[in-house]
């Protein structure tokens, strides 16, 4: 690593010479390949983005020229520029750099990011807020072929167009999102290459008549107006000329020399957007990367000479993720009214099988959250049943959609919300710890989480069916290992289930948390203490009479979830019985993420942490009941527990 080892920022790069980037870039892809092969993280997606992060770190003068990534994922290349080679190995580790951008980890990260298609917006207020102050830098967003398809990433073309301010968009094309990108706006991209290979074979027909005596002059002007007309018909039309954007490309996205041509150029354009295409390949220098895109675009640990995962030999329940995809698909083999929807993750939603049996009734809609949820709503009110399987984080995009086309509307739309709580490596940006507040404050829609991989099958049955919209929440990876055999059966809405009863505490757990509940009321039978464990099921309608019961029956009640405590599960019990006049004769200890950032880690640890697992809950209910029982000695129901 001759030239890699002395860079500890931009400007030892642009210390050396143009000819040099190339072995610059092939060093940090061998460095990334090395590092990715240890620890995994998003190899493939950063593999192609090294020419493109050297020369764009070459020819603007970062950090004071503002470089602005969309996701942040691909940004391998860029934190190795910019200080952070020697941590690399720590990115996505407990304490170590983060998998995205964060503004406090460098200066260099102008912009948080972690979701898509916000560069553009960023930049563009960045560049205006340049403008105002009469300041002078360059500001330059990197953007994916997919994020630009993001309905935000539009809405800024469609300001910057308008606004005229200075602004560089480098397009990092590489026909991929995390599957193969989808939809109109990616043809379109391929219609700019295909007719500019169209217009380079033109100039070569062109200068072969010319050099034809006597007819080459007039056949050579023929064949240029049919390429202008050509190329006025298909060339980046729709941006460049009628959107206000100037286009350079397209370029070679991994040839360094060349990518320094066009950025230079693009500084130049002094009156407005302009938007470099650069072509590139996702998971450029993975070994054998063809097989498989999913594998490589983020990867965990794998053999750096094939390129293929460790295998290991632990058998592990299927994940929520796989049951929701063969549930869909067994659940649509029945009821054709059901369509499914995923928007640009259909391996991590379990879509990817339901698009492969069903592939008129299933449908990636790309990077476009928002679009994804008003579009369900269209076909339910046609009277289909679409079932949305969007993350947690992701469907905060869409969440006027839930309110105002399907809440407010009462229609039948799913969904099916996988990483909800604490997801684990992929850190704050990822964490799905939002989404019982922000649909629990609204009419019409049922809210639901299984304790199990058996109950969730029972509840997507359950959504379903529901004639109003319905969402139901898991957790990130591994099922707990139930029987799954048994068809779905719907389950009584408003209904939870109680596991096992004490007089002592009574634990109100949701989704994940139930299990460990269940083995924290083991351990506190153990210490002669006696817990009712309820399954909550439902936070929205919540089993209001079964809760009023535990409250006149326990002195202590625990609620637990795996979400911000605000707005959350607890508080809806809190409401419920404040509202029913309960709360006197009843404390309410509410467990879950308190107002805080939950940083990146390992899910089991960060849990912990919040004393979010079985350890967590016997160490609350212990310290409740011994200190209620400090206060009132008299008291011969608690047992103290030291
Ligand atoms: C709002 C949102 N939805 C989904 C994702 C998940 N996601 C991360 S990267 C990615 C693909 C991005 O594709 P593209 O912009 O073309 O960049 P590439 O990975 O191909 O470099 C997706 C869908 C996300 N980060 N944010």
């Amino acid at each position: 690593m001759r030239f890699i080892s002395e860079i500890d920022s931009p400007a030892d790069l642009r210390q050396l010479k143009v000819e040099d980037l190339q072995k610059v870039a092939d060093e940090i892809r061998q460095f990334i390949i090395d590092t990715c092969s240890r620890i995994g993280g998003h190899t493939g997606a950063s593999l192609g983005a090294v020419e493109l992060a050297v020369a764009m770190h070459y020819v603007f003068d970062t950090p004071n020229d503002r470089l602005v990534w969309d996701v942040g994922h691909q940004a391998y290349a860029h934190k190795i520029l910019t200080g952070r080679r020697d941590e690399l190995h720590t990115i996505k580790q407990p304490g170590g750099l983060s998998g995205f951008l964060r503004r406090e980890e460098s200066e260099y990260d102008t912009f948080g990011a972690g979701h898509a298609s916000t560069s553009l917006s960023a930049a563009l207020g960045m560049a205006i807020a340049r403008d105002l102050k009469k300041e002078d830098f360059h500001v330059c967003a990197l953007i994916g072929d997919s994020s630009l398809a993001g309905g935000m990433a539009m809405e800024a073309i469609n300001q910057a167009g308008h606004l005229k301010s200075r602004m560089i968009v480098v397009l990092n094309d590489n026909e991929m999102s995390i599957a193969p990108a989808v939809g109109a706006l990616s043809r379109y991209l391929n219609r700019i290459k295909e007719a500019q290979s169209y217009q380079h074979l033109k100039e070569e027909i062109g200068g072969a008549l010319q050099s034809v005596p006597g007819i080459g002059g007039s056949l050579r002007r023929a064949a240029k107006s049919f390429k202008d007309a050509i190329a006025a018909a298909v060339l980046p039309g729709a941006l460049v000329n009628e959107l206000g954007f100037k286009y350079i490309g397209y370029v070679d996205g991994h040839n360094v020399p060349m990518l320094v041509a066009a950025l230079e150029a693009a500084k130049k354009v002094d009156d407005g957007p302009v938007i470099v295409h650069a072509l590139t390949t996702k998971g450029k220098g993975f070994p054998n990367p063809e097989k498989n895109y999913y594998a490589y675009h983020a990867t965990g640990p794998f053999d750096p000479k094939t390129g293929l995962p460790y295998k290991s030999n632990k058998v592990a329940p299927p994940t929520y993720t796989q049951v929701f995809g063969e549930t869909m698909c067994e659940l649509m083999a029945r009821d054709e009214k059901i369509v499914a929807l995923t928007a640009a993750m259909p391996d991590g939603t379990g879509v990817d099988k339901v698009l492969e049996k069903f592939p008129d009734r299933a449908f990636d809609v790309g990077i476009a959250e928002q679009h994804a949820v008003t579009f369900c709503a269209g076909m339910a009110c046609e009277g289909l049943k679409p079932v949305a399987a969007i993350y947690s984080t992701f469907l905060q995009r869409g969440f006027d959609q839930v309110i105002h086309d399907v809440c407010l509307q009462d229609l039948n739309v799913t969904f099916a919300m996988d990483r909800a709580g604490i997801v684990g490596a992929d850190g704050p940006t990822h964490h799905g710890l939002l989404d019982i507040a922000y649909f629990r404050g609204y009419p019409n829609i049922i809210l639901m989480a299984p304790k199990d991989e058996a109950e969730m099958r029972d509840m997507m049955l359950t959504a379903i069916e529901y004639p109003g919209p319905a969402a139901l929440r898991y957790p990130r990876g591994n099922g707990l290992g139930v029987d799954i055999s048994t068809p779905p059966k719907k389950i009584e809405i408003g209904r939870a289930e109680t596991l096992r009863t004490g007089r002592d505490v009574a634990v109100i757990a949701y989704g994940s948390m139930v299990k460990q509940a269940m083995d924290a009321a083991e351990k506190l039978a153990a210490d002669g203490i006696q817990s009712t464990v309820v399954n909550a099921r439902f936070v929205k309608p919540l089993d209001e009479k079964l809760i009023a019961e535990l409250a006149g029956e326990h002195q202590l009640i625990l609620t637990v979830e795996e979400a911000y405590l605000a707005g959350g599960f607890g508080s809806a019990v809190m409401e419920l019985l404040e509202e029913k006049g309960l709360l006197e004769n009843t404390t309410v200890v509410r467990m879950g993420v308190p107002d805080e950032i939950v940083t990146h880690g390992d899910p089991k640890v960060l849990l912990a942490g919040y004393g979010l697992d079985a350890d967590g809950i016997y160490a609350k209910v212990s310290e409740n009941l011994s200190s209620r029982s400090g206060k009132n000695s008299s008291n011969k129901r608690f047992r103290v527990v030291k």
